[in-house]
């Protein structure tokens, strides 16, 4: 708590002409949580004991708290307070081997879950059918996820498949790729196309981020080892806990 202290005292954060006082109070917090000051589960202190120790209003400080919180660095837990989320932890993902957002997370020892969006049957858009290389008469599943780890929400999936690929999306609970491997139809090979952009309001609903936030929007497909295509999902990754990492050899 002394450290706390020293570290919250208005000489430490603010410097006038850099912008409102929340947010350099907002940046400094997100520092304090970076440097390890403050760590995943630390509770915050009340809104005024903040106020006090940053010699600052409570607006101030309950403007800050509302920008980390739309961060996602904090959490309010109703009637116990402000608590730190574990910010600074970051995931690699591996972009050149095939891997499923379940099995990335099982290897770090975090527990994946998905809220599914919507699921259903439809038939393609042009864009899913020529994708997947379907004609007007097939039809295509859905499956539209917000995928968290250990509870915070990481990424917004949005999966196309063939319908005789995956007749049943509603049956998807956690995998997709673990159904898939079930019906022995995983895929073995997929290209990826890596996008930043600012997230739009209903992206950043989702991932509870401001809008705009800077984000990175994936779009996969994957084939079958025939080279039939069997997947194309387009997936928005919060950039604060996600790094994509590849390989890169000489030719
Ligand atoms: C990954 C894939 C996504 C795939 C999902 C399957 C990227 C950028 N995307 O998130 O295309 O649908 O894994 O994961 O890696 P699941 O088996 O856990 O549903």
């Amino acid at each position: 708590m002394a450290d706390l202290l020293n570290a919250l005292d208005l000489s430490a954060w603010y410097q006038p002409g850099r912008g409102p006082r929340y947010k350099q109070l907002c940046r400094h917090i997100s520092g304090l949580v970076a440097a390890g000051t403050l760590e995943k589960d630390d509770q915050l202190p009340s809104e005024r004991d903040l106020a006090d120790m940053a010699n600052v209003s409570r607006v101030t400080v309950r403007k800050a708290i509302g920008d980390l919180v739309a961060d996602g660095l904090i959490e309010q837990r109703q009637g116990s307070g402000s608590f730190v989320r574990g910010g600074g932890e970051r995931f690699e993902q591996s972009l050149s081997s095939l891997v499923s957002f379940t099995e990335n997370l099982q290897t770090r020892g975090i527990a994946s879950t998905s809220e599914v969006l919507l699921t259903g049957v439809f038939r393609p858009t042009p864009s899913e059918a020529m994708v997947l290389g379907l004609s007007a008469h097939h039809q295509v599943a859905r499956v539209h996820r917000l995928r968290r780890g250990d509870g915070v929400p990481m990424a917004l999936e949005y999966s196309s498949l063939p319908e005789d690929i995956l007749p049943r999306p509603d049956k998807i609970d956690v995998s997709l790729y673990d159904v898939l491997r079930a019906r022995g139809k995983a895929p073995t090979r997929a290209m990826q196309r890596v996008t930043a952009m600012n997230a739009p309001g209903p992206v950043a609903n989702h991932l509870d981020l401001a809008v705009g936030t800077a984000i990175l929007q994936i779009e996969r497909t994957a084939y079958l080892a025939t080279g039939r295509p069997i997947e194309f999902t387009s997936g928005f990754y919060r950039s604060d806990v996600y790094d994509f990492v590849s390989e890169l050899r000489l030719d």
